[in-house]
């Protein structure tokens, strides 16, 4: 064989020494270590030795191929910062990049505006983790092991005791147990169902709040659900409480506003009833209370849930929730 390894080394750094552009370093760098360099044809050559000796040799001849492929990169790498330096790259006479200014997802600006009432009102904004446990999610809200909530096509379990959220009511269990009343809280974020169609989305949003004290009722719930409609829609919006169930209130409320579409004489929004369902309420039941160590003969309270992207359809007039996380940049950029 001609040249060691070290030898052929030296000379790279010499020449290396000696050139002083970048385009002269990337043929130095070809002519040693391309497809047909020094280097290349050195490994290459390797087979001619004794076996014994071809794993040494070959091993230094890698460290010293990739030693001058650094030595090549960081020449190339200090000539052009120095060009930048003395300013020879830079074209002071350029517009400027411009910077692409993002804007407020609509849920985001209508969880916002919500929490914005609240806060007004005196409510605290709190959140909690999106994988939750069954305790939280379920039992502590007195939802039976039973009911169809549970039920593996409704929730996305991660074990046995562990889901991702289904309300962000769970949040509110946590609050009371580090915090005697009264608690204020509006609940806001994420929470995920396994259903998918042009009415549902498997991760939707909502806003939950929270109100006990020594003497709450109906009547506040009903205040302070008023104030939140009027502030949100129009101060005219009429609305109506009507009976329902939930297992974590009692009694339990559904509040539907007229149709901001038709004000009330039917359309297809409100399928010609002249109302839109936007909240659910109630008075929390004592059984939560109890599992959470609240005296119900000392306090009562009021909860109310509603889906965040059912008010930004109605405030935006958007027909489908897909569109909400989709990211076309063409819907999202409206406003
Ligand atoms: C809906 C209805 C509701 C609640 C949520 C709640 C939370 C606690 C105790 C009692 Cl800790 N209630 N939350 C109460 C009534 C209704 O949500 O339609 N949500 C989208």
């Amino acid at each position: 064989m001609g040249k060691n390894i070290n030898e052929i080394k030296n000379e790279a750094l010499k020449e290396l020494e000696s050139v002083a552009d970048v385009n002269s370093i990337k043929e130095l760098s070809i002519r040693y270590l391309g497809r047909k360099g020094i280097i290349t044809q050195f490994l290459r050559n390797l087979s001619n030795l004794p076996k014994d000796e071809r794993p040494a040799a070959g091993k230094e001849a890698n460290h010293v191929k990739i030693f001058l492929d650094e030595q090549f990169k960081n020449a190339i790498k200090r000539l052009e910062s120095k060009s930048i330096d003395s300013g020879l790259k830079i074209d002071v006479s350029l517009p400027g990049r411009p910077s692409v200014q993002g804007s407020m997802h609509p849920i985001s600006e209508i969880t916002r505006q919500i929490c914005d009432i609240f806060t007004r009102l005196g409510f605290s904004v709190v959140e909690g983790p999106e994988v939750e446990t069954d305790f939280y999610n379920f039992e502590a809200l007195n939802i039976p092991k039973n009911h169809p909530a549970r039920d593996m096509q409704d929730t996305f379990y991660i074990s046995e005791n562990i889901v991702l959220r289904t309300h962000t009511s769970p949040t509110q269990p946590r609050t009371m147990e580090k915090q005697d009343p009264p608690v204020r809280i509006i609940a806001p974020g994420k929470v995920y169902r396994c259903d998918s169609d042009v009415t549902h989305t498997p991760m939707f949003n909502q806003v939950e709040g929270l109100f006990v004290d020594k003497d709450v009722s109906f009547g506040d719930l009903k205040g302070i659900l008023t104030m939140f409609i009027h502030q949100m829609f129009d101060s005219e919006t009429s609305l109506r409480f009507r009976p329902s169930f939930f297992p974590f209130t009692e009694p339990s409320a559904e509040v539907d506003i007229r149709c901001v579409m038709c004000k009330g004489s039917g359309c297809r929004v409100c399928s010609q009833t002249g109302w839109l369902e936007i909240l659910g309420a109630g008075m929390v039941h004592p059984a939560v209370f109890e599992n959470i160590g609240y005296d119900t003969s000392v306090y009562t309270g009021f909860a109310f849930g509603m889906g965040v992207e059912r008010i930004a359809m109605l405030k935006y007039e958007i027909d489908d929730t897909r569109k909400f996380f989709e990211n076309d940049i063409r819907f999202l950029r409206q406003f």
